[in-house]
């Protein structure tokens, strides 16, 4: 007989179904004696019933994997017919007073919770992650943000082993105890949900400095790491510094404890996590050296770190009521990562890279099976909704809505938010009604972007009357069907435009246009000749534009003054282009490198210099993917070679000025961070990928010389990735000796198995899978899986989509693997064979047989079963 899958399918849970808590807790006094297998905690919660709750007999308890050892009610132990066992893993106790104090003790095993959530062993040292629902996973607990408590922290552990104890907020004592052991105590003062609970303890190193805010008061700042990583530690130091002042610059918020401590870890789910005082770090974006980081990494130091300190403000101070309001914090605290980045200097090139990102990960997911409002109404899974939509498209829409108030009338939304919200537990609404109060402008309509699932897309019709002067822009808007929402509302959309002449200048009538309707006309006087029409500066909007035309692109995309509408008129124009090539390449006629397009690269390398990360932005052609979404069905064969064969037509036509610029831009003198390094160093390598794809051999002789000389491993990277792409005998040698070279640091490692995932070459999955059996990699890390499985699904569509099916098959085998692992990263990387409608028919039908056969799978995740069932409806 064979086993089948789950029978019944596990609760969805409704935001409409919200209540109360039926209890609070006042005071959390936690007690932690660490041992790996074995780990004791005693909790002593003081709690009270709720008066803003409906009457509740039972007092609810969450708790998973624990193994309740006491359990006593103001100090006499619950007789066992008052305690029920939940068949979740926790528990209801009937008949509580309406105030007590309950004292529990559990133990639990970090050294089997490969789940990386509660508490967890990574190299020796001793971790916590608590968001979403982690908590109940170290006591039972009523775990819900809205409930707030003030927490004491004790730990207790073999001080050899561990001779660092942290917690959140200040230190509040220390000492020896028998037996080799030792205790530390820490105090928050401030109350806070459960899901910002952290305990770090093992054998780790403090990188310290300090920073004293605009009051005058000096907070102390830690980054632990293990010995040895005491050195890669400076930027997400000066990363830390920088958002501090920053922070009260720009909103007037300053730090509220005495000391601010990182810890970094190795083994993580996400990126970093912003625990009240005791922020935990991926040391993804951590560690950084030179010879070791990327700029991209550097990039990712500064974008994390920020995101993490702005998180005390908006997420801890001012928490979510439920997780459906997880955008309140998270998408506001993206959009003040991004300007916070884009403050430290190329804001324009910043913005270029969050709407390709936007684009590239959003996007799709808003026209997807897992497609869901910014505020989600169900889930079944928490995790499974820290998406590209909460994340990034709620940033998008905290950009919109500042749009709509202005910036002196959002800097007092933001105040009047944190003054009448502060030590709350709050929703998106009550967000939207401090922005409106404060500024006066009316956001009943905008809020529909809260609610909405899907990308408006938004097309545009001009004309102009000769004998007026009159030109008249037609602006209309609509947005698909997405799961459970057929039906949909048009939005607010801003509308940041100008008007170009036929002389390139700009003409009057530029700012903001407000299209609130299905269709809406806007009419400009006192015009000589029709002008074309720059819109969407700044990517004003997340929406998909349509309705210019080629020649117009083409025009904007040379004369622009918006830096965005010049780099994405580019896009788009070679988008055009490359669609017709596929057209060529199904029909099977040869390809030709399209004029116009050689034309704008040869624009684009006349003023290279001007803005060299710009130009590098510029000169790369839209991603396969992108591409492939333009397309009423995809081809991922076609798109791959039509790109393939553009790169290497451009590298040939343009060799001698990529040669040149590829020299004139080598780094002399010591590598530094800045934005202008950085830019150089982005065109430098463009112009290498260029190479390294034209006829001649010249560009991989060039990056065998960059991967073997080069002092930094942002060129290191480029060159590797250019041999990596070939069949030269220089591939193999140049992977091999940079295993050999860094197998000791598992993030550069991470880089090899990236690299050899995404490549171009027919053999990848061949290797991808002999990769899967390498000593080095390891299905517990979620760095390695992400750099080898995660590429190869997600950043290789054309290998990951072979007609054979085969790159399916073995996504879905890892997917099954995984989930015996971690749930979580097995979820997150199923999203791939969600996408299937968007294939033809055959891989389609192959796509969805994977994620049958995942179903099939006994004792499923209720996260993997979430995202395969939902891929499959
Ligand atoms: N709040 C964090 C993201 C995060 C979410 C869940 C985690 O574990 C499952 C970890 C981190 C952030 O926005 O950075
Ligand atoms: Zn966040």
């Amino acid at each position: 007989m064979t086993t089948t899958a789950r029978t019944n399918p596990p609760p969805t849970i409704r935001r409409e179904d919200y209540r109360p808590p039926a209890f609070l807790v006042d005071e959390v006094d936690l007690h932690l004696a660490l041992h790996p297998a074995a780990t004791r905690v005693k909790a002593r919660l003081d709690l009270r019933r709720n008066p803003a709750a409906e009457p509740a007999t039972a007092l609810e308890l969450d708790g998973e994997a624990l193994k309740l050892v006491s359990l006593r009610l103001d100090g006499a132990a619950l007789p066992p017919e008052r305690v029920r066992p939940r068949a979740d893993g926790g528990l209801s106790i009937d008949g509580v007073p309406d105030r007590f104090v309950l004292e529990s003790e559990v133990e639990i095993s970090p050294e089997a919770n490969s789940e990386l959530s509660g508490l967890y062993l990574s190299g020796g040292n001793y971790f916590t992650q608590c968001e979403a629902e982690g908590f109940r996973r170290i006591t039972f607990f009523p775990d819900r943000p809205d409930v707030m408590a003030r927490y004491t922290t004790t730990i207790e552990a073999d001080r050899a082993a561990c001779p660092v104890l942290l917690s959140n907020g200040n230190p509040d004592g220390a000492g020896d105890l028998p037996d080799g052991r030792h205790w530390a105590r820490w105090v928050d003062p401030h109350p806070k949900p459960s899901y910002l609970f952290a305990v770090v303890a093992g054998d780790l190193v403090a990188v310290r400095d300090s920073f004293t805010t605009r009051s005058g008061r000096e907070v102390a700042l830690a980054i632990w790491v293990r010995q040895g990583d005491e050195d890669a530690c400076g930027h997400a130091m000066d990363s830390l510094k920088r958002s501090m002042a920053w922070d009260e610059e720009t909103y007037g918020l300053e730090y509220d404890l005495d000391v601010f401590n990182i810890a970094a870890v190795s083994d993580f789910n996400m990126g970093a996590m912003e625990n009240k005082g005791l922020n935990v770090f991926n040391t993804k974006y951590i560690l950084a050296r030179p010879e070791t980081a990327t700029d991209a990494d550097y990039e990712g130091i500064e974008t994390v770190v920020s995101h993490e300190y702005f998180h005390n403000w908006t997420g801890n101070r001012v928490t979510c009521r439920d997780w459906f309001q997880l955008s309140l914090k998270e998408g506001l605290t993206v959009f003040r990562d991004q300007h916070f980045t884009a403050d430290q200097g190329s804001a324009a090139v910043k913005r270029l890279a969050d709407v390709r990102r936007l684009r590239a990960a959003q996007f799709p997911e808003d026209a997807g099976p897992m497609a869901h409002p910014v505020r989600p109404d169900s889930y079944v899974e928490i995790n499974n909704f820290y998406t590209a939509t909460v994340y990034q498209k709620g940033a998008e829409v905290v950009r919109m809505m500042r749009a709509l108030v202005g910036e002196a009338g959002f800097r007092k939304g933001m105040d009047l938010y944190i003054a009448r919200h502060d030590n709350q537990a709050v929703t998106i609404e009550d967000f939207a009604q401090a922005m409106q109060d404060a500024s006066g402008v009316d956001l009943t309509r905008f809020r529909r972007w809260y609610a909405q699932a899907g990308t408006p897309e938004l097309r545009v019709r001009d004309s102009f009357d000769a004998a007026t002067g009159r030109y008249t822009l037609t602006l209309s808007q609509s947005t698909p069907p997405t799961p459970g929402q057929p039906e949909k509302l048009p939005v607010p959309i801003p509308v940041r435009m100008g008007l170009i002449g036929a002389d390139g200048a700009e003409r009057p009538g530029a700012g903001v246009l407000l299209l609130e309707e299905a269709e809406q006309d806007f009419t400009f006087e006192g015009l000589e000749a029709k002008p074309v029409p720059s819109l969407l500066r700044g990517f004003s909007a997340p929406v998909k534009l349509s309705g210019l035309s080629l020649e117009q692109l083409g025009f904007l995309a040379r004369h622009d003054t918006d830096p965005f509408v010049r780099w994405d008129s580019g896009q788009q124009y070679a988008v055009a282009e490359m669609l017709r090539l596929v057209e060529d390449f199904r029909a099977q006629r040869p390809l030709d490198l399209p004029e116009g397009l050689a034309a704008s690269i040869a624009a684009l390398l006349d003023r290279a210099m001007d803005d060299p990360a710009f130009t590098a932005e510029a000169l790369t052609l839209p991603s396969e993917d992108f591409v492939s979404d333009q397309m009423p069905v995809a081809d991922p064969e076609a798109v791959h070679a039509v790109r393939q064969f553009l790169r290497a037509a451009i590298g040939t036509r343009f060799a001698g000025r990529f040669a040149v610029l590829h020299a004139e831009l080598a780094d002399h003198g010591p590598y530094r961070i800045d934005g202008a390094a950085m830019g150089r160093r982005a065109l430098r390598n463009a112009c290498l990928s260029y190479l390294g794809q034209a006829e001649g051999g010249e560009g991989l002789r060039r990056a065998e010389a960059q991967f073997n000389t080069g002092g930094n491993m942002t060129d290191v990277l480029a060159a590797l990735r250019v041999l990596a792409d070939s069949d030269s005998p220089a591939r193999e040698a140049a992977l091999a000796g940079f295993h050999g070279r860094w197998k000791q640091h598992d993030l550069v490692l991470d880089k090899w198995f990236a690299i050899q995932a995404m490549s171009a070459r027919a053999d990848t999955l061949q290797q991808v899978k002999a990769l899967v059996g390498h000593l080095d990699f390891d299905l517990r890390n979620p760095n390695r899986v992400r750099a080898l499985i995660g590429a190869f699904a997600a950043g290789n569509p054309s290998q990951f989509h072979h007609a054979s099916g085969e790159g399916y098959r073995f996504l879905a085998d890892s997917v099954i693997a995984l989930d015996a692992v971690n749930t979580q990263v097995a979820a997150r990387m199923v999203g791939p064979l969600g996408q299937w409608k968007r294939q033809d028919a055959r891989r389609g039908a192959l796509m969805r047989a994977e994620l049958a056969r995942i179903l099939e799978r006994p004792g499923l995740s209720k996260g993997t079963f979430e995202k395969v069932s939902k891929s499959l409806a």
